[in-house]
């Protein structure tokens, strides 16, 4: 696939979606390519697909009309279903259900994966984000301000603003064409990244005092349980941000954060600093993601789940 265009020709109905629990990058993807083909191809019936996306999001064109796939009512197969910010079909959730009977799938992502579920795959498992690639296949001239909003949240969201390792001067060039592009930029990163409620500074703060070096200072551990979430009244989306700063730990290589979900288990996030492969350790667990930060779900106590992650990782630091 080399750009956007070549996949629309004939096509009269197309589902977008992404992974479960969207993050700014997979809203941002889902939104810059609905906003683009219904500004450019308005005959054709475009529908964005996503679970409820954070609040934070809900100023990008379009996100008024993304219908949640688990919920959503039955529709006629689409001619073209775009799978994005998604490593495997299991991550679409609900939305899986589109592949089924979709004409074409295509699949834009930057995950290590082997993306089988696409038939045609644009994956640059070195690209910074979905977003920058989803800029790749647009045309630039028909990049509106509302799009380049949209692309621009998705970057700043995977690349920590632009602080990660995945950040490339590819990265900072489509960042700074989107600029020019009248966006709000500064705007855009305080309240969608930098912005924390109360309630998420508090609950990180309490993930910070309570965490734990092991392996020779080498991995720093923490966990907020579906207890503790329920004492700060806060959701999955608000432990986002949490791991990042353990990560920033001084001396730390690889940080390991779990917090619980609603049905008794732990959602694991991996997040290195040296060249500790993270989407490895998280794929013994049944997860995935990349290279430096991954995410894994795991059944079992608190300290059972901790035990068995840090003899992962300590396998492979004894190996390296
Ligand atoms: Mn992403």
């Amino acid at each position: 696939m080399k750009n956007i265009e070549e996949k629309l020709a004939g096509v009269r109905t197309i589902g977008i979606s992404g992974h479960v629990r969207p993050d700014g990058d997979c809203v941002g993807a889902v939104l810059a390519l609905y906003n683009y083909i219904r500004d450019y191809d308005p005959d054709i019936d475009v529908r964005p697909y996503l679970e409820p996306i954070p609040n934070v999001y809900r100023f990008l064109k379009g996100s008024e009309t993304i219908c949640d796939p688990r919920t959503a009512e039955a529709v006629p197969a689409f001619d073209l279903f775009i799978a994005v910010d998604c490593g495997d079909a299991s991550r679409l959730g609900a939305a899986a259900e589109f592949l089924v009977d979709a004409g074409t799938v295509v699949c834009i992502d930057h995950h290590v994966s082997d993306h089988t579920f696409a038939s045609d795959n644009y994956v640059r498992e070195d690209a910074s984000s979905t977003c920058e690639l989803v800029f790749e296949l647009m045309d630039v001239n028909r990049i509106t301000e509302e799009i380049a909003a949209c692309l621009y949240t998705g970057i700043i969201n995977d690349t920590g603003v632009f602080q990660y390792s995945c950040t490339s001067a590819k990265t900072m060039n489509v960042a700074g064409i989107l600029m020019e592009k009248g966006i709000d930029y500064p705007k855009i990163v305080n309240d969608t990244f930098f912005i924390k409620t109360y309630n998420q500074n508090r609950v990180m703060g309490q993930a910070l005092v309570d965490s734990r070096l092991y392996l020779d200072g080498r991995c720093i551990v923490s966990a907020v349980s579906l207890e503790q979430m329920r004492e700060f009244d806060v959701q999955p989306k608000h432990m986002e941000g949490i791991v990042s700063q353990l990560r920033v730990t001084k001396g730390v290589e690889i940080a390991l954060f779990f917090y619980g979900n609603e049905d008794g288990t732990w959602k694991g996030s991996l997040r290195v600093n040296s060249d500790f492969n993270a989407a490895e350790v998280a794929a013994v667990f049944g997860g995935g993601g990349h290279v430096k930060a991954a995410g894994f779900t795991i059944a079992g106590s608190l300290s059972e789940c901790t035990k068995r992650v840090l003899s992962e990782i300590e396998k492979r630091l004894q190996a390296a």
